[in-house]
């Protein structure tokens, strides 16, 4: 272990009105909300990939951090892992996220790039052990390297197809090793830049096969965990096949996959789709989807996927508010798929942008229970669909039956309010 966080003590719960800046206000693990407590509903995880393998570059520069771990062999591996543990000591994280690559450099061949998996995984376990750590999901990086460059499942070649089985069958087995209790597929790459060099329907083809093969691999070694497909638009590609929650279900229904996989919905992908994150997330539960959230929002300006920590509590609350009424998170969590920006080069920043996060979320959180215990949200939808009560059989009729009722019984529709402002109104009363 190095001195890196040397001096930040362990965040503890301290309620709203503390001055301390290494503290709660707002999570409080134990606390119960709606029959659960905080730790239990928010499941909250850490991205190894952007707190300690994210060197802070930009496209237009480099490096700007200086981690002591930073370095290509094992030993700078596994003291980031020490560095890690250490970070979720301090952050009470009860979760971490990781891919292959983020554990630990690649090595030459396959073979020896998996026996530095297994290596950093048996090595990663064990202080999971010693601490109560879990992992909340593992997926492989497959859209760093230049041999992806033209995607992974979906590639014109099949030798990278062959490579990305391999990649995904040694993360899942890794992820099973850890207790994972999800595996997640985020296709970066699985997608194109241009239509005039690609033949759509053939990638389609071999990436809805390839998600079969996950899913029969996972039944064969029988692990217990969830599926999760991660939609995003675009960045790196210019368009992702899995662009938004939409989407995917049709692709999962082309399939048969519908009853196998979940999503992972990242709110700032929700946005790049032209979307609100509620809107991916009540589609995905109305879908039976929902599997878990990446929370992290992007610049409202840029455009990009900035990766930032949620910092916005009226968005959090509408989010957890679509989590709870959906019955909460199962094997999934709130994984903070944030980065520090590249100027924040302290360790307190990244510590404290998880404080702010884990806050953020747990007021959101807070306020969504009160809206839905309250029950006032929820009786002014169900008032306003109320009619549909007592509609009959209509949505099994048919087109001339039910126009001949419209002369019969003269149907003449009175359009009523949809109280917006009214609703909005009542959301603010909760924050
Ligand atoms: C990138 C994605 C990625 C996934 C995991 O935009 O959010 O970080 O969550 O591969
Ligand atoms: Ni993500
Ligand atoms: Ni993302």
């Amino acid at each position: 272990m190095t001195d890196f966080f040397q001096g930040i003590p362990q965040i503890r719960f301290e309620g709203p009105d503390s001055q301390n800046e290494f503290a709660f206000r707002h999570y409080n693990p134990d606390e119960v909300v709606m029959g659960k407590t905080m730790k239990d509903h928010l499941r909250f995880s850490v991205a190894w990939w952007h707190s300690f393998a994210w060197p802070g570059g930009d496209p237009f520069g480099g490096q700007t951090f200086e981690r002591p771990w930073f370095g290509d062999d094992m030993a700078h591996a596994k003291l980031k892992a020490d560095e890690a543990f250490e970070m979720f000591r301090i952050l009470q994280a009860p979760y971490f996220a990781w891919h292959d690559l983020d554990l630990r450099p690649e090595a030459e061949t396959f073979a020896e790039s998996r026996a530095r998996l297994t290596e950093i995984t048996d090595y990663i376990g064990e202080k999971m052990a010693q601490t109560g750590v879990k992992c909340l999901w593992g997926t492989a990086n497959m859209f760093t390297h230049r041999r992806v460059m033209a995607g992974a499942a979906t590639n014109p070649d099949p030798e990278v197809f062959l490579y990305a089985a391999a990649t995904v069958k040694a993360c899942m087995d890794d992820t099973m090793k850890l207790g994972g209790e999800n595996y997640v597929l985020w296709g970066g790459r699985e997608g194109y830049e241009t239509l005039l060099n690609t033949d759509l329907g053939k990638e389609r083809q071999q990436a809805g096969r390839f998600l079969s093969m996950v899913v029969d691999y996972k039944h064969k070694i029988g692990y217990k965990g969830t599926i999760l497909i991660e939609p995003k638009p675009q960045e790196p590609s210019k368009h992702q096949y899995d662009y938004d929650v939409g989407t995917i279900y049709g692709f999962l229904k082309d399939f048969g996959l519908e009853g196998e996989v979940k999503l992972n919905i990242e709110q700032g992908h929700a946005i790049l789709a032209g979307h609100s994150f509620e809107h991916e997330l009540a589609l995905a539960a109305s879908l039976g989807l929902l599997g878990s959230i990446d929370m992290n929002r992007n610049d409202y300006q840029s455009g990009w996927d900035t990766d930032q920590f949620p910092n916005n509590v009226p968005e959090t609350a509408l989010a957890y508010y679509e989590v709870l009424k959906s019955g909460g998170f199962t094997t999934g969590g709130t994984n903070f798929d944030s980065k520090v920006r590249r100027q924040s080069l302290d360790a307190e920043d990244l510590i404290l942008g998880h404080v702010g996060a884990m806050d953020v979320c747990a007021a959101g959180l807070k306020a969504a229970a009160r809206m839905l215990e309250d029950g006032k949200l929820e009786a002014a939808r169900t008032e306003r669909y109320a009619g549909w009560d007592k509609a009959g059989d209509l949505l099994n009729s048919d087109l001339s039956t039910l126009a001949d009722r419209v002369v019969a019984e003269g149907i003449d529709p009175h359009p009523r309010s949809g109280r917006q402002e009214r609703l909005e109104n009542l959301v603010n009363r909760y924050l």
